[in-house]
């Protein structure tokens, strides 16, 4: 299974300090001390999304601060709090100390909130100190500093595996029988609005992690369609199955569907198009057997690796697995 990485230094802000201060205003002698409390500094949250599926951001940038809490003045004004800093990271993150490689959190849901580092508390002011006994404290005191560590994430849940296709060429259905995600699947294009990702366990103990995308269209580097957008989510994919639906319901010309697809993904230019690709002819249980050997006979002469499958009758499907783990093997090695 692929792992990202990243090594991050935090920071929460400071507190600022108190303040020493008397009230000097004619006509007020002694008026007492009037200084104010630093400010608390701010806080540092992680934040999940799932509308980042990888940990490169954190490739260009490693040092994050929280705003730094204001000091405290006169005339019993106190500090501004320091901001908060929140750090947004994929659905699927875990955040490890690196120092002792203790797992801190595990991001695992949608929008979940975790601090990473606590500001420091604001210095208490001279104000605060006066008593019946000591009216003019020179006591006050200084903020305290923000935590601070240096952080690894980790990110697990990259998929090996992207599934590729017009709308309703079977992208869905085949992830919903292959692994245990249960994706909405329709009878129309463009059910898929965002991305799912499967586990597809083989053998004792392996397993790779597929995704289905939305459909690519003709065009769809000019923005029409869904998918063009959610390629970035099989651009860390090891390989693609690239499924064409071969039924009467499909696209006319199998080979012009599958050409036009390949050149949506060069023009994506995230080198998609040189990825390993397995071209899949779907619905073979309702095969027009005019498309499926066009489609063949084009694999053949282009010497692009071949399979076909059903995800309703299931045929094709053992061998289709054994093709993907194949090549990801080789991929390994
Ligand atoms: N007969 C048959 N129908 C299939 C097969 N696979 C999928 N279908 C049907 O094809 C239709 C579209 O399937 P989906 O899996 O939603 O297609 P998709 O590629 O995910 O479509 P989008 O999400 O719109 O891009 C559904 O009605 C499925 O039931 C198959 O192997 N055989
Ligand atoms: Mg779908």
């Amino acid at each position: 299974m692929f792992v990202d990485h990243a090594k991050i230094y935090v920071k929460a802000g400071d507190g600022g300090n108190g303040c020493m201060a008397f009230r000097r205003e004619k006509y007020v002698p002694r008026g007492g001390p009037s200084g104010g409390d630093g400010g608390k500094g701010g806080n540092l949250y992680f934040r999940s999304t799932n509308h980042l599926n990888t940990l490169t951001p954190f490739r260009y940038k490693q040092h994050f601060k929280a705003g730094r809490g204001q000091h405290g003045s006169g005339k019993n004004r106190h500090g501004k709090a320091g901001e908060d800093l929140v750090i947004e990271v994929p659905v699927g993150t875990q955040v490890y100390d690196e120092t002792n490689n203790e797992l801190l959190f595990d991001l695992d849901k949608e929008s979940q909130v975790e601090c990473g580092a606590k500001g420091g508390r604001g210095g208490r002011g001279n104000a605060r100190f006066a008593t019946s006994t000591n009216q003019a404290p020179r006591k006050f005191e200084y903020g305290q500093p923000g935590e601070e560590a240096t952080l690894t994430l980790e990110l697990k849940v990259l998929a090996d595996v992207g599934i590729v296709g017009y709308p309703n060429a079977g992208k869905s259905t085949l992830i919903s029988v292959i692994s245990a995600a249960k994706p909405k699947i329709a009878d129309y294009p463009f059910t898929t609005l965002t991305p799912n990702l499967g586990v597809v366990t083989y053998g004792e103990y392996s397993s790779f992690v597929i995704a289905d995308i939305p459909g690519l269209i003709e065009g769809a580097h000019h923005g029409s369609g869904l998918g063009y957008q959610f390629l970035r989510h099989v651009e860390r994919t090891r390989l693609l199955v690239h499924l064409v639906d071969v039924s009467d319901s499909g696209e006319s010309d199998p080979v012009h569907s599958v050409e036009t697809i390949i050149r949506e993904m060069a023009l994506y230019d995230a080198g998609l198009e040189k990825k390993p690709e397995i071209i899949t002819a779907s619905k073979i249980d309702v095969a027009n057997s005019d498309k499926l050997e066009s489609l063949r006979s084009y694999c053949q002469k282009k010497a692009l690796p071949f399979q076909k499958i059903s995800a309703v009758s299931g045929e094709g499907l053992p061998e289709m697995k054994n093709a993907i783990v194949k090549q990801l093997e080789v991929e390994k090695s």
